[in-house]
């Protein structure tokens, strides 16, 4: 039977491949994020592909009004069965003493709050239900800290945190709480990171073959389909070359960066 999935971030990396997945199994979407004209190409793209139906809704995570505008009362996420909280960002790789406090902010407020928006303007679907699934996407740099990663570190750490407390606070409903956490991948992450600086984002990737979206799609949607007694809590992926959050086998160096 198909489902109903929102994706945040679908108009880029993990979340477009996340969406291309579900609907390759045949599940109807719901698809967010800022970039309109990305996201309605996208839509257009996947209906034809697969024959399903893709909702598009376009807003800004950090704000909440447009969040609550864009969700709550929204009749075609009555049966909404998961909802991908994906949207994120790093800005910035500086020493604590030298970063940006906009930067900083700017994360606290894309992956933190915008998660912790979404997912209470989606919550009252699963409670009339009596079930749901929420799948976090937290990073490797939510379970180890780097140096130079100081407040994007925080926010994913923050990730596993929520993640641990709604498990807790919303087990009565049978909800489900995923949080997968992968290591790098190559998306349009590091040129978001770096400002657009496309050499300094390319070096991130020298010398070892990173993650790609698909990888975290297949992932999110292995723990999406599993029995309904089941759930996967806390999940950490990386590719290969990438024992930890800070440790990179690169094929001319072993540095991380
Ligand atoms: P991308 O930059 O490719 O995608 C990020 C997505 O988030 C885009 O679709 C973007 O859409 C959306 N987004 C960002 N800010 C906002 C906002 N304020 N409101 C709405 N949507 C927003 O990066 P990834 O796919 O790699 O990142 C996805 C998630 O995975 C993030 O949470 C990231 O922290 C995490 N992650 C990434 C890793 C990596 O190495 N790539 C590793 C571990 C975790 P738009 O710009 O259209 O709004
Ligand atoms: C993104 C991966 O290692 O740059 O979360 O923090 S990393």
């Amino acid at each position: 039977m198909s489902r109903k999935i929102l994706v945040t971030g679908a108009s880029s990396g993990f979340g477009e491949a996340i969406a291309w997945k579900f609907a390759a199994s045949g599940d109807n979407l719901v698809i967010t994020g800022r970039r309109s004209d990305r996201l309605h190409e996208l839509a257009e793209k996947i209906k034809n592909n697969h024959g399903v139906e893709v909702l598009v809704k376009v807003f800004d995570v950090q704000n909440r009004a447009q969040v609550i505008e864009a969700l709550q009362d929204e009749p075609y996420l009555q049966d909404l069965d998961i909802v991908v909280n994906n949207a994120g960002l790093a800005l910035g790789r500086d020493l604590f003493d030298e970063a940006s406090l906009d930067d900083w902010e700017t994360m606290i407020d894309t992956n933190v709050k915008g998660l912790l928006y979404v997912t209470k303007a989606v919550l009252p679907f699963f409670i009339s239900k009596g079930c749901g699934h929420i799948i976090n996407i937290g990073s490797t740099a939510g379970k180890e800290v780097y140096e130079r990663g100081n407040v994007y570190c925080a926010t994913k750490h923050a990730v596993e945190a929520l993640s641990q407390s709604m498990r807790i606070d919303l087990v009565r409903h049978a909800i489900k709480v995923t949080a997968i956490h992968p290591g790098a991948a190559d998306t349009e992450f590091s040129l978001v990171r770096f400002k657009g600086d496309s050499a300094k984002a390319a070096a991130v990737y020298n010398g070892f073959t990173p993650l790609y979206g698909e990888d975290v799609a297949n992932t999110v949607h292995y723990c999406a389909g599993l029995p309904e007694h089941v759930c996967i809590n806390s999940l950490v992926m990386t590719c290969t070359a990438q024992p930890n959050s800070f440790y990179l086998h690169r094929s001319t160096e072993q540095a991380r960066f």
